[in-house]
């Protein structure tokens, strides 16, 4: 107790006593040394001032806008929505309120995976808190949010070194009123791999818990099989289970039969049956073109009695001809995005599409203005993630050929420049397709598009065709992702493995043909968190130690960031990404009501150890902080 008192008084804290001693004598704590709030903030911000950002690289700071944020009353009530229909009447009673609409339902997706698709999933936590509530009360009327999963959950930890359950748990307080959704990966969670059916409940039961209500749940070659414990656990947890059916090919393509309109109506049938609330149609490269997306969903509301949804990628510039058609043909809800976060990969604008059907039977209940609004702040905040474009400008009908999910299209572009190809860009887009056909036409969606991706940087940059896989594959050594799809361990693609082909990646070793999980032991919980508590010192929590399951390196990595430089989610994103200009002040608001003023005083010249001195001024007293020079 003593000690405890001792570190908790606020001026062991703020660093006013001598504290060498911890470093002196460190038997003496059982806990790490902690270096006030203050110094490690600055020390974050002087190491982003001399060396850059990961993927920017050292640039000097723009200058931006501050972001437009819309004036909405901060005392009215906030309307109630979908949430509330969904807490009084559960999920049946919310699938009777979804079959009584006459008009087409909206989801949002801006908050994931537009930014996932036109940004790299960058979008950080203080720029959707900051437009919360706004979007509570301008768009009371959606079906859904679409705001977490998918990528943004591993990134968040990787990239931005903030927790994204920390995002979902401060989103939901700040929007009580519509439904929130995430993308589930089924028995790849929101990972790239198959895990322990364990490990898949516990993370279906914590993020409902947390508040998610809609699981967008699919598989990544379209394997039922792989589906039905995320489909069971939401079940179990009171929530909304949309189970996807990914759509690739052409339906209307004779020449592409392995996925036409009776796979997916069977498909359709499966899902239905194994416990789907809604059937989601996952058009994750935009290739569902208008007249067979009006073939299409004619059919499958022939087939099923369950809500149908519909989300597709603008990429090609067809998307709202693509919803317009799905809508004359009676599907339920589909997704959208606020304007200035719409289009090309992401999704099709949600302003576009209510003047499409202004006056219309089935226009949306939307508030244009609110959605104008939202997109002027939108607009201002995308300028922050400049560096993170994908470059693609214009629709890119090539889609068509390489057939890339619009959420991969922009990381697998910063994964290629990472390894050195950006100059090979069109080859790697080239060669994505050329290893699907290799592959046997699989469905491409993460992690399944991951292997391709991977299997196509690999071949470009070892400048390797078809021949030489067959050839010289013995010898060579495919990505671990490759030989793992190979193996088995994503599940089974419809049709099979291109059998010789396995062969030679997997070098004589026997592949897979149960699910996954089957054969993984589960994963003991207790024993990770007394695990991570010896490694961090500190309090884990059920949060931390899921995290820890689907990725332990990235989140070990993250938690020593946030050791190092406290939590920088606070920072705003100009100086998170490029730290600050020299004479330049800013206000951090490390909590509610708590704010730093920080000055960026100069910058020392390098010295001989390679260091440098950053001098700060922190609530207008000097401060400085040591950095090491990595240029
Ligand atoms: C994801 O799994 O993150 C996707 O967005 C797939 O389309
Ligand atoms: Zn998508």
């Amino acid at each position: 107790p003593f000690l405890e008192n001792v570190v908790q008084h606020p001026k062991f804290l703020s660093g006013e006593y001598d504290t060498s001693f911890i470093d002196t004598t460190p038997e003496l704590f059982v806990f790490p040394r902690r270096k006030d709030r203050g110094t490690k903030m600055l020390t974050y911000i002087g190491t982003v001032t001399v060396n850059g950002f990961p993927g920017i690289g050292k640039k000097k700071k723009p200058v931006f806008d501050k972001p437009r944020v819309p004036k909405v009353s901060q005392t009215a009530p906030i309307p109630a929505g979908t949430k509330q229909i969904l807490d009084e009447r559960g999920p049946e009673g919310l699938v009777r309120w979804i079959q009584e609409q006459s008009r087409v339902l909206l989801t949002d997706t801006t908050f994931r995976d537009a930014h996932q698709s036109l940004l790299a999933t960058r979008v950080r936590t203080i720029d959707l808190l900051r437009i919360a509530e706004p979007t509570a009360r301008l768009l009371p009327n959606l079906f859904s949010l679409e705001m977490w999963g998918g990528a943004t959950f591993d990134v968040a930890y990787r990239f931005l070194k903030e927790d994204p359950w920390d995002r979902l748990l401060k989103l939901r307080e700040r929007i009580p009123n519509v439904l929130f959704q995430m993308l589930l990966r089924s028995a790849n969670a929101v990972g790239y791999k198959n895990y322990p059916d364990n490990v898949i409940r516990e993370f279906v039961e914590k993020s409902a818990q947390a508040g998610i209500d809609v699981f967008r749940i699919f598989d990544s070659l379209n394997w039922v099989k792989g589906m039905t414990v995320a489909i069971d656990a939401v079940r179990q947890s009171g929530k909304i289970a949309e189970a996807a059916i990914c759509y690739t090919g052409d339906i209307l393509d004779p020449n592409r039969p392995k996925y036409n309109l009776d796979y997916y109506k069977a498909l359709a049938k499966e899902l239905e049956q194994s416990g789907a609330h809604i059937l989601g149609i996952k058009d994750m490269a935009g290739l569902l073109k208008p007249q067979a997306a009006y073939v299409l969903i004619s059919a499958l509301k022939e087939t099923v009695s369950i809500p149908i949804h519909l989300h597709t990628h603008d990429t090609s510039g067809n998307g709202i001809y693509t919803y317009a058609k799905a809508i004359e043909a009676g599907v339920d809800i589909v997704d959208v995005a606020v304007s200035s976060m719409a289009g090309l990969t992401s999704q099709p604008s949600a302003n576009t599409l209510y003047y499409a059907l202004e006056g219309t039977e089935r226009a949306p209940e939307v508030d244009i203005y609110g959605l104008e609004q939202l997109a002027r702040y939108w607009e201002d905040v995308r300028k922050f993630y400049q560096e993170f474009e994908s470059g693609m400008n214009a629709p890119h009908t090539e889609v068509y050929m390489h057939e890339m999910p619009g959420g991969q299209y922009s990381n697998l572009q910063q994964q290629a420049k990472a390894v050195g190809l950006g100059d090979r860009w069109d080859e790697v887009k080239e060669m994505y397709r050329r290893v699907n056909d290799l592959f046997g036409d699989i469905v491409k969606v993460t992690p399944s598009s991951k292997v391709v991706g991977d299997m196509a940087l690999y071949m470009v940059q070892n400048n390797l065709t078809e021949q030489d896989i067959f050839e010289r594959g013995e010898t060579l050594n495919f990505p671990d992702s490759v030989v793992e799809f190979f193996e088995g361990y994503l599940g089974q693609p419809h049709g099979g493995f291109p059998k010789e082909l396995q062969r030679i990646i997997l070098k004589g070793r026997e592949p897979i043909t149960v699910r996954p999980g089957e054969l993984l032991e589960p994963v003991d919980f207790e024993q990770i968190k007394q695990e991570l508590y010896d490694k961090l010192g500190r309090e884990v929590t059920d949060f931390d130690a899921i995290a820890y399951a689907l990725y332990p390196k990235v989140f070990l990595e993250y938690a020593e960031t946030v050791e190092k430089y406290g939590d920088i989610s606070v920072l705003d994103t100009p100086t998170f990404l490029y730290g600050m200009r020299l004479g330049e002040e800013i206000e951090v608001e490390i909590e509610r009501g708590k704010t730093l003023i920080v000055k960026l005083v100069s910058i020392g010249q390098p010295q001989a150890d390679g260091t440098r001195v950053v001098y700060f001024e922190l609530n207008g007293q000097p401060r400085e902080v040591i950095i090491r020079d990595e240029s």
